[in-house]
């Protein structure tokens, strides 16, 4: 498949400037060859940050990277978007509108605050939510002109940390959430099916988004708030292959990996063979007919 690795180094808040640094350690540790080396034909692009403020630069950021992947995909490449914090969803989404798809979003958090609901402030615990039309959509509609993605096109995985206004939020909304308490119970495959088979009711395009933070703290430790009983990694990748045997992905993004909190690289390797995971599963999907089973 033919790939534009897009960087998006953005990160909010005051301690949390190290994810900043992760697109820039992923192509340092071989992300292009890595791909490259699996038959894919890779180019990368940086879209870059100049201003110091953090809402500022959200929007920067996310429009430059909406052009990219906009070049990207016209160009009949797959955007795989390398964060930076979860807000490059923004830009994703952007870049991809307006097309009617869904989302499928992987984290232990909800990022599904909003301003009234935020304990903390925390922007990057919101994007979910400006995603999917609440709150900062004047913020929004200064990345982009196409609508907020429905929330029944929504999907949240791997969640097991909720703020408590952010829970009410979800709970009242119609956005599908599949807990790890649920993967437990269940198992990952017999959870997250059903859900995607009623996504696919909806659409049959979906962004992927990939918090690294889903993932236990044993294999990926270099996060910013480490949360544990998370998905293994060979879950999570069978999950992204189950979502290529369903969708159309149409763009990608590995966000939240702070290389500065990373033990021994755990964090890079499994970010490095996500992104091979990824990769494969979307050229499946582009290139199969697909079974709604
Ligand atoms: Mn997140």
């Amino acid at each position: 498949m033919n790939i534009t690795l897009i960087q998006a180094p953005i990160a909010t808040g005051t301690t949390q400037k190290g994810m900043a640094l992760a697109p820039e350690r992923y192509l340092q540790a071989g992300a292009d060859q890595s791909l490259a080396s699996r038959g894919h034909s890779v180019e990368t692009s940086v879209v870059a940050r100049t201003t110091e403020d953090d809402l500022e630069a959200v929007v920067e950021v996310n429009t430059g990277l909406a052009a990219e992947v906009r070049k990207a995909t016209e160009a009949g490449r797959f955007p795989m978007v390398l964060g930076g914090a979860c807000n490059v969803c923004l830009g994703a989404l952007a870049g991809l509108s307006p097309r009617t798809l869904g989302i499928v979003w992987f984290d232990a958090h909800g990022d599904f605050n909003t301003p009234d609901t935020t304990p903390s402030g925390y922007f990057d615990g919101m994007p979910l939510a400006i995603a999917a039309g609440r709150g900062h959509q004047n913020l929004r509609t200064r990345i982009t002109e196409g609508d907020p993605v429905p929330e029944e096109r929504v999907l949240l995985s791997g969640v097991r940390d909720l703020d408590r206004g952010e829970r009410d939020s979800l709970e009242s909304s119609e956005v599908r959430v599949v807990s790890t308490d649920s993967f437990k119970q269940h198992g990952m495959e017999r959870s997250l099916l059903p859900a995607l088979r009623q996504l696919a009711t909806f659409v049959d395009e979906v962004y992927l988004h990939l918090d690294m933070d889903v993932l236990d703290p044993e294999v990926a430790p270099g996060v910013n708030f480490p949360t544990p009983g998370g998905m293994m990694l060979d879950d999570l990748q069978r999950a992204i292959e189950m979502i290529g045997e369903h969708f159309r992905i149409a763009a990608a993004s590995v966000t939240a990996y702070d290389p500065t909190r990373d033990e021994g690289d755990r964090t890079l390797l499994t970010g490095l063979s996500l992104l091979d995971t990824v990769a494969k599963a979307a050229g499946k999907s582009s290139s199969a007919i697909r079974v709604i089973s």
